[in-house]
């Protein structure tokens, strides 16, 4: 049987992940969950890698939400350990040292729209639709929705879409934030890796210490003005802020290392 999670390594140390379960608009049953969680762990690990993409196979959905029919009987207990573990997942890919990008190539619900918002950064195809449509199911969202959605658009249009359940478009997805760029469906993973290779030319050292003070800014546990100076000292320490700095000095181009 195939793998519902795969990934390859395209060009420039970038890995493309694909959620294929076709079948079931690739929504996230347990095997998906693992497999997420498996790959961004291997890829987190993988020094031949600096970046991920994470996409939905075919042209109909990047994630359609968790699968319903594995979430209609959990008892109490369960839900609950159900909800903390996909969280953990969606955490592990929010706090990836790594930038991660979500390439979204149509229906973007529920869980799947949780899966987008623990990416660093979003691009969507024009036809991509997103939303937290949970409270027609008469439950609520569960891997992290209810927090992610109101620190990407705010919490007077995140209340008003976790309460009404509607979808939003791509066009309106990059007007509240939730999206980084809009582009046609055949160009997404050209802008995908487009927008991943800007980053790439940059130190992989500068990018983690970036990232990590960016996480910081929404956990109240983190004085993110003090991991900030923290990781400014790291990066001036490190091999490359010596040669991007001398560089500047010299009137070069930088030749980073990643060290
Ligand atoms: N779960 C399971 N199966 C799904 C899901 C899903 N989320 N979405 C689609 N499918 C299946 C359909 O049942 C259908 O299967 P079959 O062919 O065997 O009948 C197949 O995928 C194709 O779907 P449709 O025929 O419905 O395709 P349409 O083009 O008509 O509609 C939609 C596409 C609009 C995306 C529609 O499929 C839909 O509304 N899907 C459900 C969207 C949704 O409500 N998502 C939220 C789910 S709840 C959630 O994500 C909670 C997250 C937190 C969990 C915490 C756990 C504790």
């Amino acid at each position: 049987m195939e793998a519902s999670v795969i990934y390859e390594i395209l060009e420039e140390q970038i890995a493309l992940v694909t959620i294929q379960r076709p079948k079931a608009l690739n929504a996230l049953n347990q095997e998906v969950m693992l497999g997420i969680e498996k790959t961004i762990s291997d890829l987190i690990a993988n020094e031949q890698v600096r970046g991920i993409i994470i996409t939905g196979s075919g042209q109909k959905s990047f994630v359609a939400g968790a699968d319903i029919s594995e979430i209609t009987e959990l008892a109490y207990e369960e839900a609950v350990s159900f909800s903390l573990r996909g969280q953990r997942i969606f955490q592990l890919i929010e706090n990836s040292p790594k930038p991660i990008i979500a390439a979204i190539n149509g229906f973007t619900l529920g869980g799947g729209c949780e899966l987008a918002m623990a990416c660093h950064l979003r691009i969507a195809s024009e036809n991509a639709v997103f939303g937290q449509p949970e409270i027609k199911l008469g439950i609520i969202p569960g891997y992290g929705g209810t927090q992610r959605l109101i620190r990407l658009i705010g919490k007077t249009k995140a209340t008003e879409y976790l309460l009404n359940g509607e979808n939003i478009n791509a066009e309106t997805a990059l007007q509240l934030g939730l999206v980084n760029k809009v582009c046609l469906q055949g160009e997404l993973l050209e802008s995908a890796k487009e927008m991943m290779k800007k980053i790439l030319q940059f130190s992989s050292v500068a990018i983690a210490n970036t990232l990590e003070c960016i996480q910081a800014y929404d956990n109240p546990e983190q004085n993110g003005f003090q991991l900030e100076a923290i990781n400014f000292a790291k990066s001036i320490a490190s091999e490359d802020g010596k040669e991007g700095t001398k560089a500047f000095l010299e009137k070069r181009k930088p030749v980073f290392k990643n060290s």
